[in-house]
């Protein structure tokens, strides 16, 4: 039983020292709370100096928050405790931008509060919400992405599936495959692929054909069967689930969606890294929702997924190395080496995969022709590690030196010790082993620009390799990051920001920029691959509307479905330089992501949106087209 609340009220204004959050926590239980300390998590943080009233003693660690009333104070069954907390580092812009979650502390025991939304006056909120348009099909029949060319002359309704009762062992294996994805995601749909003939399937036919590339395909449907042409593995499986998705839509929306009895398609990608993104650590996702999350990126032909296993707020990966990583790294909470951050903070909160888990997953992701891209982010996001393990810091350097741009004190990785690369060795060669991904994503993002200047080894490394601050050390840490990773017969990719304080030589370096759309630019001049993954259009975590409550980050801004489709990034780039550009990719932030229920709202469409930007030309985009087959998408 809920028996405290939090109401958060934002008053905005211009100059954040004097914007207010003002406090009402509720007593709806039937004892009287006394000589308590409230703690909570906001991603709207206090200023290092704001100044309260009617409460006292605040301490702050990145998100989280903690405070008292003031001494003596009562809060009686039915009563309100009101206080304010003025001075902000950031503004408000969406209803959870407040607490997201709370407890209170009284005489050791923990008690759990129920955290409202934040609200703000009504002038602050345009009302706008999330718009997908009912949208329009073309031509009646559901493919996304969609493909480079299709021609259909005749349509039927007399088919409900394909057989393949003449086809190979393996073709038959690869259909069944498709169908069990089909059923995965769409439990309640029939199957697309039957393996004896019978009146309502068509026959079809699986030829391939040296002619076409690895991810190519083609479908020539005729009065009585369908043939797919393939070029290799991922070109046959892709057109099966073209044929999956086809049978998906003529069977779920029949006054929208047909089978095409006489017709053509011919298709491949434009891209040959068609990615998302899934950070897991600011909120983890069960072995069993990844599994599902690869289930739907294959469903939309994307190839890549980047699982960002650690951060600041937890450590995911199990390391054999290092067992207490995820035993003590991948907690946060009341009596862990963190406090709670973001959702959940009154119970410890913990999640990480075991390398068996990782092994089901990576070999899922190959079944599915995904590549699975691990992150390890380094230097900076690294507080899940140096809280595990102390000694990775200078000790001579003073607490507080630096924060992060997420208020972490000291989370980077000291780039002139020994035990760093030690550490990295280690965690390289077990995570190399694990995944056969030809690469390792490092990190190398938001690196606060003041980290190390006050440690007296980062110092020396400076006078004695002739490093003038935080960017040449951080590239100076890429440099020999690289170098372990090449050991492992592994490539370096990273965040736009290992490009800079002199960057790294860009050879087999891949880069996302992400920062802003002219990085992808930027990067490709200097020489790096680049996929291109823009916060403004492609960061999944992003609000949908400016309205509050549309929920969602928005230090990019907003990122309307429409926009995120319309985006292109080859805009501005030279056509010389354009084999540079290897793809695109969502990425699913976390922080905002306490339940499936928003991972939902904020993952879809959009994640679609970057799936057809990655696999087709420009010219054959259609957002009302788009719009009308959202309304079938799957969701996790
Ligand atoms: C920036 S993008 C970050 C992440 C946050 C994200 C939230 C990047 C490389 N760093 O740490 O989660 O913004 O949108």
């Amino acid at each position: 039983m809920t028996e405290v609340v939090l109401d958060c009220f934002y008053r905005p204004a211009e100059n954040l020292a004097v914007a207010r959050l003002e406090f009402s926590l509720t007593n709806t239980g039937k004892k009287t709370l006394q000589s308590f300390t409230l703690a909570y998590s906001a991603m709207t943080r206090a200023a290092a100096n704001a100044s309260l009233e009617n409460a006292e003693g605040l301490t702050r660690i990145a998100n989280f928050h903690e405070l008292s009333p003031p001494s003596g104070f009562q809060l009686e069954p039915g009563k309100s405790w009101n206080f304010v907390v003025q001075g902000l580092v950031n503004p408000a812009r969406h209803r959870l931008d407040g607490p997201k979650s709370a407890y209170i502390t009284v005489f050791g025991q923990i008690i759990e509060v129920l955290c409202n939304d934040l609200d703000t006056p009504p002038d602050s909120d345009t009302g706008e919400r999330r718009n997908v348009p009912i949208g329009m099909v073309d031509l009646p029949i559901h493919i996304v992405p969609w493909p480079q060319s299709i021609g259909v002359s005749a349509w039927t309704d007399k088919i409900t599936a394909f057989h393949l009762s003449e086809g190979t062992s393996e073709e038959k294996a690869a259909a069944a495959k498709i169908n069990g994805l089909s059923k995965r995601l769409f439990p309640d749909a029939p199957f697309p692929f039957r393996f004896s003939a019978s009146a309502n399937t068509h026959a079809l036919v699986l030829r391939h054909d040296v002619a076409l590339s690895d991810e190519a395909y083609g479908i020539e449907f005729s009065d009585d069967q369908a043939v797919l042409s393939y070029g290799g593995q991922p070109g046959r499986d892709y057109g099966l689930t073209v044929l999956a998705q086809i049978a998906y839509g003529a069977y779920v929306d029949p006054g929208t969606y047909r089978f095409p009895a006489t017709g053509t398609i011919a298709d491949s990608p434009r891209f040959g890294w068609r990615g998302t993104h899934l950070d897991v650590s600011r909120h983890f996702r069960q072995k069993n929702e990844v599994l599902r999350l690869l289930d739907i990126l294959a469903w939309g032909r994307m190839n890549v997924l980047q699982w960002h296993l650690t951060d600041d707020e937890g450590w995911r990966l199990e390391i054999k190395a290092y067992p207490e990583l995820t035993s003590s790294g991948a907690k946060r909470g009341p009596g862990c080496q963190q406090v709670g951050q973001l959702g959940f903070s009154s119970e410890i909160y913990e999640g990480s995969y075991s390398q068996d888990d990782v092994r089901d997953i990576v070999s899922h992701a190959i079944d599915l022709n995904i590549d699975i891209v691990p992150e390890i982010d380094a230097p900076g996001h690294s507080t899940a590690v140096l809280k595990t393990y102390p000694k990775f810091a200078d000790q001579a350097e003073p607490d507080n030196s630096y924060h992060s741009i997420q208020g972490y004190p000291n989370n980077a990785l000291n780039p002139a010790m020994d035990e760093t690369y030690d550490f990295l060795e280690k965690v390289f060669a077990e995570v190399a082993s694990l995944f056969p991904s030809e690469f390792i994503h490092i990190g190398g993002d938001e690196v606060d620009v003041h980290s190390w200047l006050e440690s007296p080894k980062a110092q020396r490394l400076m006078s004695e390799e002739n490093l003038t601050g935080t960017l040449e050390l951080q590239a100076y840490f890429m440099g020999r990051v690289r170098k372990i990773l090449a050991k492992h017969g592994k490539k370096l990719a990273g965040w736009d920001e290992v490009s800079h304080g002199g960057g790294i030589d860009p050879d087999g370096v891949l880069l996302m920029a992400w920062q802003k759309r002219e990085v992808t630019k930027e990067l490709i001049d200097q020489g790096y691959d680049v996929i291109s993954t823009p916060g403004q259009h492609y960061y999944l975590d992003m609000v949908q509307a400016s309205g509050w409550r549309e929920p969602g980050a928005s230090w990019a801004g907003v990122s309307t479905p429409e926009a995120s489709y319309a985006y292109e990034p080859s805009d501005g780039l030279d056509e010389s330089k354009l084999n540079q550009l290897k793809g695109v990719q969502a990425c699913i932030w976390s922080e905002h992501l306490t339940d499936n229920a928003l991972f939902n709202h904020m993952v879809f469409p959009r994640i679609y949106a970057v799936a057809e930007s990655g696999w087709t030309s420009p010219d054959r985009k259609n957002w009302q087209r788009f719009a009308a087959a959202s309304a079938i998408f799957p969701t996790l």
